[in-house]
């Protein structure tokens, strides 16, 4: 696909030319472009509006020194980010991310995605996505208990319970979510909803850990259903093996699938009989050990070095859920090839553009992350909903909310994706469902932003 209309040509050439660099950003919107040309043509008010070149730019930027001191006594310095991308249909929403790689142009991305991401469920959630280049890996909780505070001490400043919310992403689980609340507990001297995915002692929603997961596999459920296939008796290939991860195995397991490998940023593990989630529950979440020592449990599986070659596991069900552009061109080949006939990222745009565009054009099942992954959010919400209302609901109750999210989120996207003649393809359908709503919104409250 391109961008084919000479308008949204120019408005991505303005965009490229003052943020060139950021390459993940302009990936993000050259996918939101091309989806939503066939909505311009049919709404020439929004053209005129400019409604795409204000979604494009942030409302605001955020970028912030956060000093702290490591366990040597030596004082050491990172960059925090967040950015406020969209505030059209609720307060910003969005993860923290604390990894080495983060700079603006992927705290870019990410809160652009979750401004459509977070219209599709359906919730009054704006979007915003932020983080640090610091690396929790390594550090004692001492050192990473610091940085949080540090990074809270600034933040504190841009956030609140109805302004800007934020929760985890890579890097960033209860551990950190909890030290970053507590610091701004004390600052503001009030106990409110500034943050989810807290504990369930303080405000976490019960089955906000398990939600992306679950709710990927959700999704995948009800697009194969739609299709006349489903997980039972398929091999099922998982990349990551981190909070996503874990709890996709789990659901995908549950709906009758076999997860056979497992990957973390070192290499892959492949195990036949099916990976039990609760050994990469206790590795990852209880030791923070790499995905190696699955061979001290199950000594018959197999570890590779080397992340990428996961791909090569031939499989029904792919779910790649660990990082942006981690499934390429070739990967995707190689997975069609060997009978893979669905691909669901629950990690945030995994496959590059000419990954995703082959999956399209070979006519595989491909649930984008934009809705596939939107469960964690959704959820948030619902933790949202219920720090306002001081009332705590069960798990079963929340589970069957996201349950109904999700197979919405599905059927919405599927049926845009009808009406605008792209019968089947949920990326453009997702895009075009997500954006309707936020660009609505816009008109609505005119040019105020
Ligand atoms: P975690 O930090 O819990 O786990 C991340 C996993 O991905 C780890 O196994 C990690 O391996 C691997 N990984 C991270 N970076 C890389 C890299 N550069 N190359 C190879 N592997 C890598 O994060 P989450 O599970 O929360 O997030 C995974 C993905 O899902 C991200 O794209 C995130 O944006 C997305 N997402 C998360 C949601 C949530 O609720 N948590 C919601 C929606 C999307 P290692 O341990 O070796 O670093
Ligand atoms: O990418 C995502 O949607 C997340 N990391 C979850 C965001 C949230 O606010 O729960």
């Amino acid at each position: 696909m391109a961008i084919k209309s000479a308008y949204l040509k120019d408005v991505y050439a303005d965009v490229a030319k003052i943020d060139g660099e950021q390459y993940e950003f302009l990936q993000a919107v050259r996918e939101v472009l091309e989806s939503v040309e066939p909505v311009l043509e049919r709404r020439p008010e929004l053209k005129k509006q400019g409604i795409i070149p204000r979604m494009l730019e942030p409302e605001r930027i955020i970028a912030f020194r956060v000093p702290w001191v490591d366990d040597s006594g030596q004082v050491r310095v990172n960059r925090g980010y967040r950015v406020q991308f969209s505030s059209a249909i609720g307060p910003y929403k969005g993860g923290l991310r604390f990894h080495p790689s983060v700079n603006l142009s992927i705290v870019k991305f990410l809160g652009f995605e979750q401004i459509f991401k977070n219209s599709l469920t359906g919730l009054p959630l704006g979007g915003g996505k932020g983080g640090a280049n610091f690396n929790p890996k390594g550090k004692s909780d001492e050192e990473v208990m610091r940085f949080c505070q540090s990074f809270m001490t600034e933040l504190q400043h841009h956030i609140g319970p109805d302004t800007d919310v934020p929760a985890g992403d890579i890097g960033v689980g209860s551990r950190e979510v909890g030290f970053m609340f507590g610091q701004y507990k004390r600052l503001h001297n009030e106990f409110t909803g500034v943050i989810t995915g807290k504990g369930t002692s303080f405000g976490g929603s019960l089955a906000r850990t398990e939600a992306t997961g679950y709710g990927v596999c959700y999704f995948t459920d009800e697009m194969l259903q739609a299709g006349g296939k489903s997980f039972q008796g398929q091999s099922v290939v998982i990349s990551g093996s981190g909070n996503v991860a874990i709890y996709a195995n789990q659901k995908a397991t549950e709906l009758g699938g076999t997860v056979i490998a497992m990957s973390d940023s070192n290499g892959y593990i492949y195990d036949p009989n099916g990976i039990d989630y609760k050994i990469i529950q206790e590795i990852k979440e209880g030791k923070r050990a790499r995905i190696s020592t699955y061979l001290d449990y199950v000594p018959s599986a197999k570890y590779v070095e080397g992340c990428s070659g996961i791909w090569t596991v031939p499989c029904g069900v792919a779910l790649p859920c660990a990082t942006q552009n981690e499934l390429d061109l070739e990967s995707a080949k190689t997975l069609v090839k060997q009978g893979c006939f669905a691909v669901a990222e629950g990690a945030n745009m995994p496959c590059t553009q000419e990954a995703m565009e082959y999956f399209v054009q070979q006519k595989v099942f491909f649930a984008p992350a934009k809705a596939a992954n939107a469960g964690g959010v959704a959820t948030s919400g619902l933790e949202m909903t219920q720090d306002s209302i001081r009332m705590p609901w069960s798990f079963e109750e929340v589970d069957s909310k996201l349950h109904e999210i999700m197979q919405n989120i599905y059927h919405n996207s599927a049926n845009a994706a009808a009406e605008y003649g792209v019968e089947g393809n949920l990326v453009v359908g997702a895009n075009i469902a997500g954006f309707l709503k936020v660009a609505d919104a816009m008109l609505w409250q005119g040019v105020c932003g």
